[in-house]
């Protein structure tokens, strides 16, 4: 499971897919740790760039995953120097995936598990449902808490998500429970 992950290409239309197989959208704003995310689940060191200038890309990158689903990549939201055109752009492209592509299985919303869901965070969330689909929530950065922490934590932010979503905590540097949401994405197709 999730052995073989190659980067396919970037696009800002989901008319030039690469083909219809099934596809996992992330979403999160800048810097929460998406391109990471894609490199821990995939045992990659480094094939999705993780940035130190956040929110740069503003296309969708598709990584095509065991020649069986691709996970895309959105480029971060809520990043602040992004110009009003490059910001336009953003929303219409998620507005075109999350409306039109008929192969997308699962919306994954990455969130800062020690930050907790930002009002951006929730409002993306409420966007993502009114076009249909029901996110999961990752929460990313367990390692930041300290582990006698971390149930009160996980505990706030479900209270914050009203309890009506899943949400799984992980950590990209120590590789924490990435197995769980393999899982949750191989039951999606
Ligand atoms: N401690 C810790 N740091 C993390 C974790 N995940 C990501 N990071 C760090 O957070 C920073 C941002 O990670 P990225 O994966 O580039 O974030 P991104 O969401 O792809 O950012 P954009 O592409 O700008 O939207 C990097 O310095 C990562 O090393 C994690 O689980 N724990
Ligand atoms: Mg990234």
């Amino acid at each position: 499971m999730f052995q073989n992950a190659k980067y396919i290409k970037g696009l800002t239309d989901i008319k030039d897919q690469p083909d219809s197989r099934p596809i996992v959208l992330l979403l999160g704003r800048s810097n929460v740790g998406k391109s990471s995310f894609i490199n821990s689940i995939t045992n990659r060191k480094s094939l999705a760039r993780t940035s130190q200038t956040p929110g740069k890309t503003v296309v969708l990158n598709y990584y095509l995953i065991d020649d069986t689903f691709y996970l895309v990549d959105a480029p971060g939201y809520g990043y602040a120097k992004r110009s009003k055109t490059d910001q336009d752009n953003f929303v219409i492209m998620l507005e075109n995936i999350l409306m039109n592509a008929s192969n997308l299985k699962l919306v994954c919303l990455l969130i800062d598990f020690k930050v907790g869901p930002t009002t951006l965070d929730l409002e993306t969330c409420e966007f993502v449902k009114s076009l249909g689909h029901t996110p999961i929530v990752i929460a990313t950065k367990l390692d930041k808490i300290p582990k006698t922490k971390q149930y009160k934590q996980m505990k706030d932010i479900k209270m914050k998500f009203h309890d009506k979503i899943d949400i799984y905590a992980i950590s990209n540097l120590e590789k924490q429970g990435l197995d769980d949401i393999r899982i949750r994405i191989m039951e999606g197709f």
